[in-house]
């Protein structure tokens, strides 16, 4: 996907993640906020045609080559459009617990267990001061560690693969749960989408 870009319809439906995640927190975040980041992003790139190529990680691996009064405005715009598309594909209604195979055994191999990987992310969750985001990311050889971004900025430049991506802008969770980041998240983690988890990592 490249310029213009558009917003991706979330795979299931609004109200398909309640009680976990509550319709309205759905509505705005993806058909506004989402919005807002895809809107942004093609205004920036609106005046750049030879830009008009680019997928958004090719734009946030490039940043700095990029025309330096957009710079700052593409590294907010097409992180904000990654990430949550990311976040909201990574998400699912009913979903399975993590099965066995390659990922559960590299999580097994980095933080002993799937519950200690979720202990840890959770306190890297609680522990992004502001905004921003707290994933499970992999290396080029399979290592697998979390990984903290404040903003929209994501893994990209670090070179790592995204495997599991959690927003802990108040945004995600504020109407439901107001200022209760921990419950957000242990609610969150029943709404993981392991299965995509398992393809992004054998994609690495
Ligand atoms: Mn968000």
């Amino acid at each position: 996907m490249t310029y213009p870009f558009e917003l991706i319809p979330l795979p299931y439906a609004h109200d398909a993640l309640e009680p976990l995640i509550d319709t309205r927190t759905m509505e705005l975040h993806h058909g506004a906020h989402l919005k807002t980041f895809v809107d942004n992003l093609n205004n920036t790139l609106a005046g750049h045609p030879s830009l008009h190529g680019q997928t958004v990680e090719e734009l946030l691996l490039n940043l700095e080559k990029l025309p330096q009064e957009i710079q700052t405005p593409v590294r907010n715009f097409a992180g904000g459009v990654y990430n949550h598309n990311m976040y909201f594909a990574g998400m699912a209604p009913n979903a399975a617990p993590l099965a066995d195979g390659e990922l559960k055994v590299a999580i097994e191999k980095a933080f002993g267990s799937v519950e200690e990987f979720l202990a840890q992310y959770k306190v890297a969750g609680l522990s992004v001061f502001g905004s921003g985001w707290a994933y499970l990311v992999s290396d080029a050889d399979g290592n697998l560690s979390i990984f903290k971004t404040p903003n929209q900025d994501t893994p990209i430049p670090a070179g790592l693969t995204l495997v599991v991506i959690m927003d802990v802008w108040e945004h995600a969770y504020y109407l439901l749960r107001q200022n209760r980041r921990a419950e957000y998240i242990d609610n969150w983690f029943k709404v993981i989408n392991w299965q995509i988890a398992e393809t992004r990592y054998a994609n690495r």
